[in-house]
């Protein structure tokens, strides 16, 4: 089958350039104590433990993951907020390390406008935020920064965003969410080709709109942007599957594989975010062998 690729494969962070010409895999990293599926592992005690993170940190880009995703701030449901201190007091020593010791490309995700701007002087390439720049201050932050955002849809707050979810549409409902943003962040002096989207899986949605939403991946990837794509070991998995959390590799790097082939076909790109690098980047080695004949 004849590829159509007609935007831009690739994105640009500054000082270092994102090849989207394939899948890129984002690794989470996340240093906080409760993140539902990897909580508390980067610590000893309440303390972050840095050589941990480096070791992780440096096993993640030898399995291959183009960027490292560091957070500091559960968004897991139920989750109650952090206050900006404690998230910059958490992200901000360990990025500085991180990006002076390796030469990847690292994300924030955050949707603190305080946050967004010292992570730009601590060496972050890339602002991921799950409230899509909604916080006050943030979207004049993130052009403040220069660097490339990750447009994220989520219906209300973690903390009660999975408390029955409901939608007239929810295909459409994101589309619209995600276009008004873009516009406004056009607005506000990002450039097109800075914005990436993603439909936020998980993020205030049932199990059925989730699977709409993933039926859907093509017609966003029409829009043209790069599409950041996160079910590692979501709730969905364990709904289909009925697995706990700490069970859901296989079906997540299906899912993540089986969404991949359905940008890709679409002409679009993707990132995908991830927590078993290595085994996503072995399942995308296959997809792209037996798609590339
Ligand atoms: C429920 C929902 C539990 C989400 C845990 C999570 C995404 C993200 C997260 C995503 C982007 C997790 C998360 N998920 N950022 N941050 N896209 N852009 O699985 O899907 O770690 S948090």
């Amino acid at each position: 089958m004849q590829k159509i690729n007609t935007h831009s494969k690739h994105l640009d962070c500054g000082a270092k350039t994102l090849d989207l010409s394939n899948p890129a895999i984002m690794a989470v990293l996340n240093v906080t104590p409760d993140s539902f599926s990897d909580g508390g592992q980067l610590l000893t005690g309440q303390a972050i433990d840095k050589d941990k993170v480096l070791r992780t940190v440096e096993a993640m880009i030898y399995e291959g993951a183009d960027i490292i995703d560091l957070g500091g701030e559960s968004t897991r449901p139920g989750a109650e907020p952090v206050s900006v201190q404690q998230e910059l007091d958490r992200v901000i020593p360990v990025l500085a390390l991180l990006s002076k010791r390796f030469d990847t490309i690292f994300s924030i995700d955050t949707s603190a406008p305080e946050v967004m701007l010292e992570a730009e002087s601590a060496g972050a390439h890339l602002i991921n935020d799950v409230r899509a720049l909604r916080r006050e201050g943030a979207l004049d932050a993130a052009v403040e920064t220069g660097l490339p955002v990750c447009l994220m849809h989520m219906q209300n707050k973690p903390k009660s965003m999975q408390q029955n979810p409901e939608y007239q549409d929810v295909v459409s409902a994101v589309i619209n969410f995600l276009n008004r943003r873009k516009q406004q962040c056009i607005v506000a002096g990002i450039p097109q080709d800075q914005i990436l989207l993603d439909p936020g899986f998980g993020f205030g949605k049932t199990l059925e709109h989730n699977l709409a939403m993933f039926a859907a991946l093509p017609e966003l990837a029409a829009y043209k942007h790069p599409i950041v794509v996160g079910l590692s070991r979501k709730s969905m998995i364990g709904q289909i599957t009925n697995t706990e959390v700490n069970d859901r590799l296989i079906g997540s790097v299906t899912m993540t594989i089986l969404a991949t082939q359905k940008v890709y076909r679409a002409g679009g790109s993707v990132i995908l975010r991830v927590h078993d690098v290595k085994e996503t980047k072995q399942a995308i080695q296959v997809w792209q062998a037996v798609d590339q004949v």
